[in-house]
């Protein structure tokens, strides 16, 4: 699947770390939230994740089925080889994961996100093929054990200035701060546990999408 920016606006990312390490709740929740209309996935098992390569292998290719049933792209964090193995449409890259350049010689059709939360990462990617770059912590989060310090909303309206790239925003987004998120410029929102541990996965993705429907 082709990378459009409108892709970016509603954007969960999640792994089976993100529901308590129970992978049947992690689809449940994701098929929902694919059923409500979120833009984009993607699967991200880090941090404290339990699974096996081959357990992640199988989770991956049922998230395939599920994306290609609701015609979304599934975008698979900092795994190359089992991006390629599921037939994920992208790859999302951190600055602390594989060498970017290196990535993007390699990742075929797969388009590529990267994370950039300071001007000099921007610059750099401002040279690079990538689709979309990500942002933040824009808030404090608990869903990441080594997150870089909050930005906050000036921060990340800087940088989504300075990018050529489509920005999306990450880290702490919440439907208190959500609309000023939005407001920054930034391309799309993305999230765990607004959406993940929301009562109410439905109404959460509605309302996100809400903000980019003028
Ligand atoms: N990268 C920067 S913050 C973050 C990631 C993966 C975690 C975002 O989770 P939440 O629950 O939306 O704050
Ligand atoms: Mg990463």
């Amino acid at each position: 699947m082709q990378f459009k920016e409108e892709m970016l606006h509603c954007y969960l990312v999640g792994g089976s770390q993100d529901t308590g390490h129970d992978p049947e709740k992690f689809l449940a929740a994701v098929s929902l939230a694919m059923d409500s209309g979120i833009t984009a996935f993607q699967y991200r098992e880090k941090g404290t994740s339990r699974l096996s390569l081959d357990q992640r292998v199988q989770l991956g290719r049922k998230l395939r089925q599920l994306a290609d049933q609701h015609s979304i792209p599934l975008i698979v964090d900092d795994d190359l080889e089992l991006a390629k193995t599921i037939r994920a449409d992208g790859l999302h890259v951190g600055q602390k994961d594989q060498q970017i350049e290196r990535v993007l010689a390699e990742a075929g059709e797969l388009f590529v996100g990267y994370s950039c939360n300071q001007p000099e990462q921007i610059a750099h990617a401002n040279r690079l093929p990538v689709a979309y770059v990500g942002s933040g912590p824009i808030f404090p989060t608990n869903s990441k054990n080594d997150a870089d310090p909050a930005i906050g909303l000036d921060a990340l309206s800087a940088l989504v200035k300075q990018s050529v790239h489509p920005g999306v925003a990450i880290g702490g987004i919440s439907e208190d701060n959500m609309t000023q998120t939005v407001q920054t410029g930034a391309a799309g929102l993305s999230m765990i546990s607004m959406i993940l541990q929301s009562p109410d996965i439905a109404e959460t993705v509605h309302r996100v999408n809400s903000l980019y429907r003028k």
